[in-house]
């Protein structure tokens, strides 16, 4: 720490961090082995790795980053309010699912915005966003329409389109976020170093409206694409790797503990998203504040258990707080696994130029001109590319 630095802390009170924008400052840094087990095996098949290493994958990032996920409760309850197909002038059927989920005596409701196309023959794939902006963005009524979740761009394209608010599950806040889910089905969690915190608890959600789909006539719910930006894209492949139903995750602008590797330490580091969002990972997430070639995982190995589902990840060209180039490096180091399943990612060797989207592949990838966020240009992409599977 410079000296600078260190007379703001003892000015201010508050640690000083610095950002790292300058590629040529990226320290030198070797990947944790995806494909080698803590007992040093080389895993060479797919029925390997699903056996022994992606268990323990899977393990080590709910011990040292997002905390476990419970998946046991008592009971599921769908209350479900459909209206007469009148919506977006005939083209949709709008269902307002409340999920109420109960565990010993107490209950937990998502409520979720779904439009299902009209004109629809058979069951639909559908588009899951997890939801981390306002709720006007995923607006029932249609009188407010976002760019963040472009419903009837997506039912013209004949896909269904749902979301669910975070909020349902954890405020996000620090000091209100264990008033849901944790605190009222999931107490123990909270006890433990490797409890689940807000991240945990909106993935969780994800995997109850998946629930819900294997239960709607009207939704093919072994083609349920989850989608999220930033903190909901970091949750969005947090839940695809948990959850094995969802069928391709949607990475949008998700950065540090999303889709970008840490040890490459450009844009927002791990002390950064910790001191800023400490209800976000577990309390175990904290002993790599700076150390980030501590950690037993990286993220190309949270995409690998993803496999061999199809993953869109995306970036923004002013976005580098969430390292477009470490997304795509993840991406590529996240290739290893898919290759034991006989799927070619489809990626080129380096980053595709600004505007050049990666779209007829196994990995999506894109770097938008432009800012942080979730845009028509973003959804267009999502869309082509769920096409194709
Ligand atoms: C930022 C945070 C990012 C990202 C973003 C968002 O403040 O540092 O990791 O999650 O918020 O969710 O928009």
């Amino acid at each position: 720490m410079n000296r600078i630095a260190l007379f703001l802390i003892l000015l201010t009170g508050y640690p000083v961090f610095s950002q790292n924008y300058d590629e040529a400052k990226v320290p030198h840094y070797t990947l944790p082995d995806v494909l080698k087990t803590t007992s040093g095996k080389i895993i060479r098949n797919d029925e390997k790795w699903e056996k022994l290493r992606r268990p323990e994958v899977l393990k080590l990032f709910e011990d040292h980053v997002y905390g476990q996920m419970p998946t046991d409760y008592d009971s599921i309850r769908y209350a479900l309010t459909e209206d007469d197909g009148a919506d977006m002038a005939g083209k949709a059927i709008l269902k307002q699912v409340g999920i109420t989920v109960f565990r010993k005596g107490n209950s937990v409701q998502i409520n979720v915005v779904l439009f299902i196309p009209a004109q629809a023959k058979k069951p639909v794939p559908v588009f899951l966003l997890i939801n981390n902006r306002g709720k006007e963005n995923t607006d029932p009524t249609r009188t407010k329409k976002s760019e963040f979740w472009p419903a009837e761009m997506v039912i013209d394209s004949g896909f269904a389109i749902a979301a669910f608010h975070v909020s349902d599950l954890a405020p996000d806040n620090k000091d209100t976020y264990m008033t849901g889910v944790l605190q009222k089905l999931y107490s123990e969690q909270l006890k433990k170093e490797n409890g689940m915190k807000a991240i945990g608890a909106w993935a969780w959600g994800a995997s109850r409206v998946m629930d819900y789909f294997e239960t709607d006539k009207d939704i093919d719910a072994k083609k349920v694409i989850v989608v999220g930006h930033s903190r909901g894209g970091k949750t969005s492949l947090w839940a695809a790797a948990q959850d094995r139903r969802f069928a391709a995750c949607v990475t949008n602008c998700s950065g540090n503990t999303g889709a970008a590797l840490a040890r490459r330490q450009f844009g927002e580091r791990i002390s950064r998203i910790n001191a800023t969002f400490p209800h976000w990972f577990s309390n175990n997430y904290k002993k790599y504040n700076d150390k980030e070639n501590a950690l037993p995982v990286d993220q190309h190995m949270l995409i690998a258990l993803i496999a061999p589902r199809p993953v869109y990840a995306t970036n923004a060209s002013k976005d580098l707080w969430a390292d477009p180039r470490g997304t795509f490096l993840a991406l590529k180091a996240a290739e290893p696994v898919y290759e034991l399943y006989k799927i070619q990612s489809g990626l080129p060797k380096d980053p595709p130029g600004i505007d050049k989207p990666v779209i007829d592949s196994h990995f999506g990838y894109h770097n938008r001109e432009g800012e942080h966020n979730m845009t028509d240009y973003d959804w267009g992409n999502f869309i082509r590319f769920a096409r194709k599977f």
